[in-house]
């Protein structure tokens, strides 16, 4: 499916599935702005973060970034690709109504070093009443079985939360406790994709990603946004923020 051309179709698929893949989103000459401004935000912005902006999979190396979250709070370019043009006008195709855009983070596999993310639903860590709220996962390589796509639980955001606990997973610090029932099993379906294809999923969906082994990488913007109905609980969301960090520090991973 493409956009905006099948939008009813993307739309009629998420609500069903509880995820949808957007072929070709975006175009070569896109993709390589994307990249070039990644390469960029990495040597310029990286260096100034604040701990729990970047994670490192081994903090002794500056070189092997895992994960950037809050992109948009320190770049102005980040920021507008959030905010302007065609990523927020396909949120609000389907959230159904105005949005708020969050975030955007970089979410890297690095080759054969990449760890799997664990199953969890993102609406856990969002903190909403109501839960309504959508990921745009824009790839920007490809991505398949071997380096880490994303497997989704088709239907699970139809079926409440599920119960969180702590992981080891620096950047996924939550995941579903009693996930790999049969029903999640059964249920269960990888979506590949091309550079430049857009994984759009529910805040409510359980998904998770497996580890890159391979020799190629794997890396993917995410875009985050909330609709305007849903409510944050600023308070709970801040205390479970420095708690982690508390955790994260005294443990020497960030
Ligand atoms: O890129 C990944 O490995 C996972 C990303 C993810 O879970 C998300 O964007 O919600």
């Amino acid at each position: 499916m493409h956009w905006p051309k099948d939008r009813e179709a993307i739309r009629a698929s998420y609500n069903a599935q509880g995820f949808v893949v957007v072929k070709q989103f975006c175009q070569e000459q896109q993709v390589q702005a994307l990249r070039k401004n990644l390469d960029r935000y990495i040597s310029d912005i990286v260096p100034g973060l604040p701990a729990m902006d970047v994670f490192f999979e081994d903090k002794s190396d500056q070189h092997q970034i895992r994960q950037l979250p809050r992109m948009g709070l320190h770049d102005p370019w980040f920021h507008d690709q959030l905010t302007i043009g065609p990523l927020p006008q396909i949120a609000e195709h389907l959230i159904g109504c105005s949005i708020v855009p969050q975030d955007v983070s970089y979410f890297n596999k690095l080759a054969e070093i990449g760890e799997p993310t664990p199953p969890h639903q993102d609406g856990f860590y969002f903190h909403l009443a109501p839960c309504e709220a959508l990921t745009l996962w824009l790839a920007l390589d490809d991505v398949d079985e071997e380096n880490g796509c994303m497997h989704y639980v088709a239907g699970s955001h139809q079926r409440g939360m599920r119960n969180h606990g702590r992981t080891q997973v620096l950047g996924f610090s939550q995941g579903v406790v009693d996930y790999g029932s049969d029903e999640d099993r059964a249920n269960e379906v990888s979506a590949c994709a091309s550079a430049g294809d857009l994984v759009i999923h529910d805040a409510m969906i359980i998904h998770r990603t497996g580890a890159n082994q391979s020799s190629r990488s794997r890396r993917a913007l995410g875009f985050v946004y909330y609709s305007s109905r849903a409510e944050t609980d600023t308070a709970a969301k801040a205390q479970y923020h420095e708690k982690l960090s508390g955790e994260l520090k005294a443990e020497g991973r960030i």
